[in-house]
């Protein structure tokens, strides 16, 4: 299974969408530093709303074999820029949380997401686990990997290629 690395504004729902993937009831716990679990790492939202603590994010994402910009589907606005992925060498992925919202609003978090090129987005409920079982398949299926003469290959032939 992939390791997760999740981050977003504090009250997101990162720790709950951790104790959902495990089937558990969710239970608040404020995250005053960088949990590390057996398949995700839960940080706290001060760290991507804080420009002077972000290096935590960059520093602990090393960790990770996926990065999630998780943002809740009733935020106002966005904290992460446009183009995030091409300072990440991971996959990146994007998750909205409460889509149960009364304030919801999916499509403009998309929108957000698909600015910050992440490739896979997944709209969950922590509560009801809508949405779970879809990012956990995600998460086991085995990355592909290629060898450095295909990667060269690919590379020679532009970006575009490793679509
Ligand atoms: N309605 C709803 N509430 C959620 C959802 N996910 C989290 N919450 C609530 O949002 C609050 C903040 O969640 P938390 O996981 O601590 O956010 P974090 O700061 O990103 O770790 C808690 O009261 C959660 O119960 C969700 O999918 N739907
Ligand atoms: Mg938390």
């Amino acid at each position: 299974m992939k390791k997760l690395f999740l981050m977003g504004r504090s009250e997101a729902g990162k720790t709950s969408l951790t104790q959902a993937m495990k089937g558990e009831e969710l239970h608040y716990e404020k995250t005053q530093y960088t949990y590390s679990h057996e398949s995700t790492i839960d940080t706290p939202g001060e760290y991507a709303e804080t420009k002077s603590a972000s290096v935590g994010l960059a520093c602990f994402s090393f960790d990770a074999d996926v990065i999630a910009m998780l943002c809740a589907a009733d935020e106002p606005f966005c904290i992460f820029g446009n183009n995030l992925n091409c300072c990440i060498n991971r996959p990146l992925i994007g998750i909205i949380t409460k889509i149960d919202s009364p304030h919801a609003n999916v499509d403009k978090v998309k929108n957000w997401m698909e600015n910050a090129g992440c490739e896979r987005i997944f709209e969950v409920n922590n509560k009801t686990r809508e949405g779970i079982d879809a990012l956990l398949e995600y998460l086991r299926n085995d990355r592909i990997t290629i060898s450095i003469d295909e990667a060269k290959a690919k590379q020679d032939n532009g970006i575009n290629a490793w679509e």
